[in-house]
């Protein structure tokens, strides 16, 4: 009877650790996609070259965000971000970005005028400053300590805008903006480390000083590198109401898809806005990546779309999937 018993445990605690060693082995076994970039809009494709360039000879993924998103801050036919991006009600073009790395470093400006490339302002004061984020007056003046250059950044096409505007000064958010919108980046390296880095004119015509979701960790981007890594594009308010790229990577953390993680904060934003009148207008889309490399996005209308490259899949746009019709 003994030497029967002892055969029962010893088959039960041998097949347990059998079972235990397959699935972490499994665990082990699953492919870690690396490097990867994905962006938000079809100027994140321009962005991803620049970016996949330096990912795929081993540059670091804060570096390969930076120099991506600054070809969009460049690009003067890009409206909703940096150089000739739409201006405020008082015709004044004032920039929100930020970034952060792998260590939870992380630099945001807000409300910056006259530099051409916020994100380098905001990856200064991650790098020179005991402080995340500088606005106004304060981040100008920063800048310009930092070599920045002080730049008219109102372009012809914009101010011609600006002006067509003014006739009936209605602010009404456009949804999607068609395809010209903040950009926002996500970036794993080859060593596996995450970063991200955001910026944005904001939306058209806003009020004077108004500050979006763009330069607001944890709004706009935001990223453990334990988990993975989110960012938003659309009406700031809603990712700012809802902590929105926090949630999902946390939503990453408790075992959703990047894609289910940001569904489920889209879901989220439109309970919060179910009876409001600003629901007409509302439109926001998330991107996330994970540690394995798994990308996704959401987004609550159709027309949104991101950029990817992977070495699978050469650097092209995804539209993302939407909530309402
Ligand atoms: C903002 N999220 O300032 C940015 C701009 C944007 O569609 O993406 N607009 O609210």
């Amino acid at each position: 009877m003994k030497v029967l018993k002892f055969i029962f445990i010893f088959t039960v605690v041998f097949s347990f650790n059998t079972c235990e060693n397959s699935s972490s082995k499994k665990e082990k076994e699953k492919e870690i996609i690396k490097p990867v970039v994905i962006s938000t809009w079809n100027h994140g494709l321009e962005a991803n070259q620049i970016a996949w360039n330096l990912l795929k000879k081993g540059a670091k993924a804060l570096d390969a965000v930076e120099a991506g998103v600054r070809t969009a801050e460049a690009n003067p036919d890009v409206q909703t971000v940096g150089l000739g991006g739409f201006p405020d009600r008082e015709g004044k073009v004032t920039l929100d970005a930020c970034i952060m790395d792998h260590n939870n470093n992380c630099g945001s400006v807000a409300f910056l005028q006259h530099i051409k490339h916020p994100i380098s302002v905001a990856r200064k004061v991650m790098e020179e400053t005991p402080h995340v984020m500088l606005v106004g007056e304060g981040a100008l003046q920063f800048a310009l300590e930092q070599g920045f250059k002080k730049e008219n950044l109102l372009t012809g096409k914009s101010k011609k805008a600006y002006q067509d505007w003014l006739v009936n000064s209605n602010y009404k958010p456009v949804i999607n903006i068609e395809n010209h919108d903040t950009i926002s980046m996500l970036a794993l390296d080859e060593n596996g480390n995450l970063s991200g880095a955001c910026t944005t004119s904001g939306a058209a015509w806003k009020m004077h000083g108004r500050v979006g979701d763009s330069p607001i960790i944890g709004a706009g981007l935001f990223l453990d590198n334990e988990v993975g890594a989110a960012a938003a594009t659309g009406m700031g308010e809603a990712m700012i109401r809802t902590a929105g790229s926090a949630m999902v990577v946390e939503l990453m953390r408790y075992g959703k898809s990047p894609e289910q993680a940001c569904k489920e904060v889209v879901e989220r934003i439109y309970k919060t806005y179910k009876n409001s009148p600003d629901l007409e207008w509302l439109q926001v889309g998330f991107i996330a990546l994970n540690k394995n490399g798994e990308y996704g996005s959401y987004c609550l209308r159709p027309g949104f779309n991101y950029a990817v490259q992977t070495r699978f899949l050469d650097n092209q746009l995804i539209d993302g999937n939407y909530f309402l019709p």
